[in-house]
């Protein structure tokens, strides 16, 4: 299917229906008075999380969503029923904007998350709705209000945990169908990925997490080399990015330092946050260096070159040694920042326990009190109540 992460639309909800004014009309009953209904709302559009969409193709086939009119009000005590609503199924993690102002409406991020576009007009009043003790035979009527329409622009950015960066033939694609349930192409070509992949790494029965593979990114991004840069916003969501280096290249001339070097340039130009966000180096393809001292030597050389401070990881995504230690350090990467802050102690508990004392002291007191003022029995019926006349009342001296 093709993979769409930009559209705009334009949407439109229906108008109110009009009010109606009429009077009953019958043979033998002479005044009947007022019985115009109200007219029906117009119907809303909507926006709803589908986590089983990850596109939006739909949106670049049918531009422009309208939901139906209120109905009118009619004669005889009749409401006019209110127009359809219109919902449109939108990938969950779509971020909505106005397209003039390109102000935030919503984001969609979880599934069944249902939110108003375009808000549907009110139907107008008949003129039952204008009667009264003074005003029994109104002829007003109102017509329904106009619905909302606005013109959208939807962008999709992935939901994931964990985004893969690096040059095209780096091995994103292997290292996710290694660790994850994704499948997606991959081939000794550049740029053979074109559109995000998501996988799930199932680390154990309910715990897991999410990883993208996204295209190859290569020096002069910016200025639309390669596949461009503009996909990397799929990598804005993730909370950790994952910099795949082709660490024995088979061109000699390649050096892995510079490719680092130069994706992180990248990934500066399009977004300084991205950048700052936490990056693990995967030094990958190592199976082609069987010397354990080779390989060594060949590990502490790029990362001294390239002064790299973070956490590296040695791997081969292709006989996928060394992609065990990494799903462990993800998930727990993953999981501290996804936990839920742990809330503080209720304060009616701490005081309890802190001043136990004064709740003894206090609770015999109520006891003598209602000792010494015994509550009279309530009485059991209406026909029980017996008089008791007040002494100080000067009609019973
Ligand atoms: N020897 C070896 N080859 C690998 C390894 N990982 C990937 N490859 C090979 O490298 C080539 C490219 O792999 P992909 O996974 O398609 O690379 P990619 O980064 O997804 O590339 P693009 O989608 O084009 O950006 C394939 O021929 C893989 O078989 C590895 O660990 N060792
Ligand atoms: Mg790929």
């Amino acid at each position: 299917m093709k993979f769409v992460d930009e559209v705009t639309i334009d949407v439109a909800a229906g108008n109110g229906g009009a009010g109606c004014a009429s009077f009953r009309r019958e043979k033998f009953i002479p005044f009947g008075g007022p019985d115009g209904g109200n007219g029906g709302r117009g119907g809303h559009v909507y926006a709803l999380g589908d986590r089983n969409l990850n596109t939006l193709v739909d949106f670049r086939y049918t531009r422009r969503h309208d939901a139906r009119n209120g109905e009118s009000g009619r004669g005889s005590d009749q409401f006019g029923a209110a127009g359809e609503d219109v919902v449109l199924r939108m990938p969950v993690g779509t971020i909505i904007r106005d397209a003039e102002t390109e102000e935030i409406i919503a984001e969609l991020l979880e599934h069944g998350e249902k939110i108003v576009l375009a808000k549907g007009g009110d139907g107008g009043f008949g003129n039952l709705h204008f009667k009264s003790s003074t005003n029994r035979a109104p002829r007003q009527k109102t017509p329904g209000w106009p619905g909302e329409i606005k013109a959208l622009k939807l962008e999709l950015r992935v939901l994931a945990d964990v985004g893969l960066l690096g040059m095209p033939n780096a091995g994103k694609s292997t290292l996710i169908t290694a660790i994850s349930n994704a499948r997606p192409k991959i081939a000794d070509y550049p740029f053979t990925t074109l559109h995000p992949n998501l996988g799930v790494v199932r680390v154990g029965p309910s715990q897991s997490f999410v990883v993208a593979d996204l295209p190859g990114l290569i020096e002069g991004a910016s200025e639309g080399a390669g596949l461009g840069h503009l996909f990397l916003r799929h990598l804005q969501r993730t909370r950790v990015l994952l910099h795949l280096v082709d660490a024995v290249p088979f061109d000699e001339n390649v050096d892995p330092v510079a490719e680092v070097r130069a994706i992180a340039k990248e990934l500066k130009k399009y977004d300084k946050a991205l950048y700052e966000k936490p990056r693990w180096l995967v030094l990958n393809k190592l199976d082609m260096l069987p010397d354990p001292v080779e390989r060594k030597a060949r590990v502490k050389d790029i990362v001294r070159r390239l002064r790299w401070k973070g956490p590296v990881f040695e791997l081969s995504a292709l006989t996928r040694e060394g992609c065990d230690p990494l799903v462990h350090a993800l998930y727990d990467h993953v999981s501290k920042l996804n936990a839920p802050p742990i809330e503080a102690p209720d304060v009616r508990f701490i005081e309890e326990t802190a001043e136990p004392a004064p709740v003894e002291a206090a609770a015999p007191a109520p006891r003598r009190r209602a000792k010494a003022a015994p509550k009279p029995a309530a009485p059991k019926d209406d026909d029980e109540v017996t008089f008791v006349p007040d002494s100080d009342d000067p009609r019973f001296r």
